[in-house]
């Protein structure tokens, strides 16, 4: 068991947010992302495993339950009352809701990211990145929520409104309730997950691998951003990286997407999150399909990675 602050037993997500006195308009949007989660879940359990026939903003051909999981969220965000813009990264096109209107909220968001891990029946997860206004094109730093819900042998809800970050499990009832309050990174980084192929690494990030290597660090990777970012948070360290690669220079992952509302939790839990020079929440996208390497974990091996990719690449 984690030695976590105080975890108080049953308090569910919108009482901890009402007891954390959050924005109202700012809990209802968190809740309702939390109750199309529980379609989601139906849907990946029970949901056809077949091809869409469309393919996402990267080119990438969609699932079936990409698409579904990406109605279910937009449908929910769109009748939210809430809402300003949204932009999945499915479809990559900022849906205006009510486009002007600086008192609601702009969100982004992966409906199912690692999609193609469920037809080998591994967790996958939804990342939303939240925004005060209509800009969603404004630097991680200017996010004033983040969450995701991971979708494993059990479900879980984590979420920051910068005041910590804080995990929920799902009950029998489909609710969600307190695990563990303001989670905390502690420690050396014990595990790390290398995401890119080794061959392809630059001088830097090979170096970095082998100092991890040669202090013990275990492998340990899924192929999912969500639970293996899930894993370095809950056991309160690690490293996870998708570095610039030699034939790929802004690596894989999309910063509106999966980098920003990660870097946004792994930050308020003590961590860090970098591109390999500067802070991933300082970035300013010019798109919103921007894509950047990542460092992210432990503060002492991001600064390491830091340092290794400087005395290499200058
Ligand atoms: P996927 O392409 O399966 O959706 O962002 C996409 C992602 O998965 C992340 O979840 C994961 O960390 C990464 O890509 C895995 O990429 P590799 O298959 O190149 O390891």
């Amino acid at each position: 068991m984690n030695d976590y602050e105080s975890t108080p037993l049953h308090i569910d997500l919108r009482r901890h947010l009402r007891e954390h006195d959050e924005d109202r308009d700012l809990t209802r949007l968190i809740c309702e992302i939390a109750d199309a989660s529980k379609y989601i879940i139906n849907a990946i359990r029970t949901g056809e495993l077949g091809m869409a026939g469309t393919s996402n903003l990267y080119g990438e051909e969609q699932l079936a339950l990409d698409v579904l999981s990406d109605r279910i969220i937009t449908k929910r965000l769109a009748h939210s009352e809430v809402v300003a813009n949204l932009v999945s990264e499915e479809s990559g096109e900022i849906v205006p809701i009510d486009p002007e209107n600086e008192d609601k909220f702009s969100v982004a968001f992966d409906p199912l990211d690692g999609s193609s891990l469920v037809d080998v029946n591994l967790a996958v997860g939804t990342i939303v990145s939240i925004y005060k206004g209509s800009n969603l094109l404004q630097p991680g730093r200017n996010q004033v929520a983040a969450m995701y819900i991971l979708y494993g042998p059990r479900t879980t809800l984590v979420y920051s409104t910068g005041n910590g970050v804080h995990e929920f499990g799902m009950n029998s009832l489909m609710e969600y309730t307190i695990n563990y309050e303001n989670i905390r990174m502690a420690g050396p980084a014990k595990i790390y997950s290398p995401g890119g192929l080794r061959s392809k690494y630059t001088a830097g990030t090979e170096k970095f691998a082998r100092a991890l290597e040669e202090s013990g660090t275990k492998l340990r990777y899924s192929g999912g951003f969500v639970p293996d970012i899930n894993q370095i948070l809950i056991k309160r360290g690690g490293v996870f990286m998708y570095p610039h690669l030699t034939d790929a220079p802004s690596g894989k992952l999309r910063l509106l997407f999966e980098l920003n509302p990660m870097a946004y939790l792994i930050e308020q839990a003590g961590g860090a999150a970098s591109d390999g020079r500067r802070k991933i929440l300082d970035i300013e996208p010019d798109s919103v399909e921007l894509l950047s390497p990542v460092f992210i974990g432990t503060p002492e091996a991001v600064a390491l990675a830091e340092q290794c990719i400087r005395e290499e690449e200058g």
